[in-house]
């Protein structure tokens, strides 16, 4: 990367929310994604895989996402929902699933959708964790279309569009969250500790789940197979590419607090930590409220959830007027995290004008970032970006 133009912030500047190629300044001490805990400077791909991606997966799940009960569970199985369908204009084969299982404490399932295209070989695929309402966003009958699962265009680019609806998973409520879905069948009522999972990381066990389904259909090239998710989606996205290494890539869309943006940048206008872990104390362990008010001095930070998707590819988004999930914070997690794709030999962001204009992407890299000129959601634009980039990295990866 040329240089990042580095402003130091005055109040007068801080309208200026999104210029292009300025980013405000680090504030405190930015924890190296290169130096190992014990003070080991990583140096190798070996050293990183043996030593420090391990050590950072583990503080996450400590202290932020909380801690799995549970992976792939050993009585896993895909039932049928229905008959198979040709849809689409007779493009695609719709294939409707129950996938089920059974926790300690009962038996759990949920049901995933998908329209792969009538294709000579397997294709690559797009899972979305739907976290709005599915009947609005992902209707199997294609009765009801919205751009936030753009079925047809996914499927004329050549992808398998996928989706599940993360309620089915874990409800997203605060009271009744840890009592029903995932939850119900392996979490004991009342047994909740400081590190138990929340929400974000049971919806990013679907989408694993959905994986391992999608393995199981030989029209579908499970090696090429990306997550996507919007705002608390894209967060469960981020994290699902991060604890589940076969995804080839993760969309992470406006994605904000928790998700891709850095906390050490001082952004005003987005959500703090103190705000997400009042409001929506159910999708992270308990421990991260302690997190509260410590932005610039926590010895963690997003960037590095964004390097443990390294060598794969990454594409972060953000909507130039979704100031709550900061921009410029998102941006500067794809700049901090790309030395680990060096180790690779590989380019992480690449950036040379700074933070792109409304409308730009950079995606020369293995990490693609963009900005949607509009508001906080997941349109067709936004997935033609994530589109654009798979055809090249996918191509690269094989
Ligand atoms: C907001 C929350 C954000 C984001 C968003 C969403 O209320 O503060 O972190 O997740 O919801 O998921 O739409």
């Amino acid at each position: 990367m040329k240089k990042l133009i580095a402003i130091s912030i005055v109040p007068s500047m801080l309208a200026l929310a999104a210029v292009a190629g300025e980013v405000p300044p680090i504030c405190g001490v930015l924890p190296d994604v290169l130096k190992a805990a014990d003070g080991t400077r990583i140096a190798t791909r070996e050293q990183w895989e043996r030593i420090r991606r391990p050590e950072l997966l583990k503080l996450f799940q400590t202290r932020e996402y909380g801690i799995r009960p549970v992976e792939r569970p050993a009585d896993l199985a895909f039932t049928p929902l229905g008959e198979d369908r040709i849809m689409v204009d007779g493009r695609a084969l719709r294939k409707r699933v129950t996938i089920s299982c059974t926790g300690p404490e009962g038996p759990f399932s949920f049901s995933a959708t998908a329209f792969i295209p009538k294709a000579s070989a397997p294709v690559g695929a797009f899972i979305l964790i739907c976290n709005r309402n599915p009947d609005e966003n992902i209707d199997p009958e294609r009765k009801v279309k919205s751009e936030f699962w753009p079925v047809e265009e996914i499927v004329a680019r050549g992808y398998a569009a996928v989706s599940f609806w993360n309620g089915d998973v874990a409800r997203d409520d605060r009271v009744g969250c840890m009592t029903t879905g995932v939850f119900r069948a392996w979490c004991r009522a009342g047994a909740r500790t400081s590190q138990s999972w929340g929400a974000l990381s049971a919806w990013a066990w679907g989408a694993s789940r959905v994986l391992d389904w999608l393995e199981t259909i030989p029209q579908v090239d499970a090696r090429h197979v990306a997550v996507v998710g919007h705002s608390r989606g894209g967060k469960t996205a981020l994290l699902a590419g991060v604890t589940d290494q076969r995804f080839a890539m993760a969309c992470v869309n406006d994605s904000g607090c928790s998700g891709a943006k850095l906390n050490h940048v001082i952004l005003p206008k987005s959500e703090p930590i103190s705000r997400i872990t009042k409001v929506f104390p159910h999708w992270f362990c308990l421990d991260y409220a302690a997190c509260s008010d410590r932005e610039t001095e926590l010895d963690f930070d997003q960037h590095e959830m964004v390097a443990m998707m390294a060598p794969r590819a990454v594409a972060i988004a953000s909507a130039s007027k979704d100031l709550w999930a900061g921009p410029q914070g998102e941006f500067l997690s794809a700049v901090h995290a790309s030395p680990v794709w060096e180790l690779y030999g590989l380019k992480g962001l690449v950036a040379e004008d700074g933070f792109p204009a409304a409308g730009q992407a950079c995606q020369k890299g293995r990490i693609s970032y963009h900005l949607r000129e509009g508001k906080h959601n997941l349109v067709l634009e936004d997935w033609q970006r994530y589109m654009d980039f798979a055809d090249r990295v996918f191509a690269e990866m094989r």
